[in-house]
């Protein structure tokens, strides 16, 4: 008698979180706060602000303190880095050149490594974040993605999360329809369930990218939700 008592009480504790996820979510140890990208050269005032970049760092300030696990990214690249418009005579921001790793959208010159413009933004406030992952190092290669670089090449991101356990990623920063977007399908493919805060995220939007990023990750499985959803 006794010990079906108890088992009814440890599967009423084991129900109730998968019940309460429907509204909320409360994150544990196997959870991590991604933010990807928070860094002046993509804030107003950078040379590729995303509009109202700024915003989102309250919000993302405030998610911090309800996370065991931060990992931050930074876009480090290269002077003269391969993604930049500037490297390919002839070529202005926003145009695509055809590398050996497929279409690359050419980019105003940004986050160059060392530079007050790759720095994080001062006002993002992670005391608690473990981890600082760089990406676009390679000269020749871009990396959109915090788990896989343009050619594939993995960055570390996903054999650290396992190692640590960790099962959900909850990306937030910019650009929603790049390194976010690409982060958040590649966290999914790596085996991860993956989350976009929409309202700690903001996008570039050149030519319907957000739309397009949003078809892409909505078929990869990737849920969006809103900072009010995690309690
Ligand atoms: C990004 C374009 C170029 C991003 C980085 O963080 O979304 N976008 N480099
Ligand atoms: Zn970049």
């Amino acid at each position: 008698f006794l010990v079906s008592a108890s088992a009814a009480a440890a599967s009423a504790t084991w129900l109730r979180p998968s019940l309460a996820a429907a509204a909320t979510i409360t994150p544990g140890d196997a959870d991590v706060l991604l933010v990807i990208d928070v860094q002046n050269c993509f804030l107003p005032g950078g040379s590729l602000a995303v509009i109202d970049g700024d915003k989102i760092v309250p919000v993302i300030n405030a998610l911090a303190t309800r996370f065991h696990n931060i990992v931050v990214t930074q876009d480090w690249h290269t002077p003269g880095h391969i993604s930049f418009a500037s490297a390919h005579p002839g070529a202005k921001p926003f145009d695509t050149a055809k590398l050996p790793y497929g279409d690359q959208v050419l980019w105003p010159d940004h986050c160059v490594q060392g530079t007050a413009g790759a720095d994080l933004s001062p006002g993002l406030k992670l005391p608690t974040a473990e981890l600082v992952i760089r990406k676009g190092y390679h000269p020749t290669v871009d990396s959109y993605s915090a788990f896989n670089e343009a050619d594939g090449t993995a960055t570390g991101l996903a054999g650290y999360l396992k190692e640590r356990g960790i099962h959900r990623v909850f990306a937030v920063g910019v650009a929603t329809d790049f390194c976010v977007g690409f982060s958040a399908i590649d966290a999914r493919k790596a085996g991860f369930e993956a989350f976009v805060i929409d309202d700690a995220c903001r996008g570039i939007d050149a030519e319907g990218s957000l739309a397009k990023a949003w078809t892409a990750m909505t078929a990869a499985e990737v849920q969006k939700i809103v900072s009010a959803d995690i309690a």
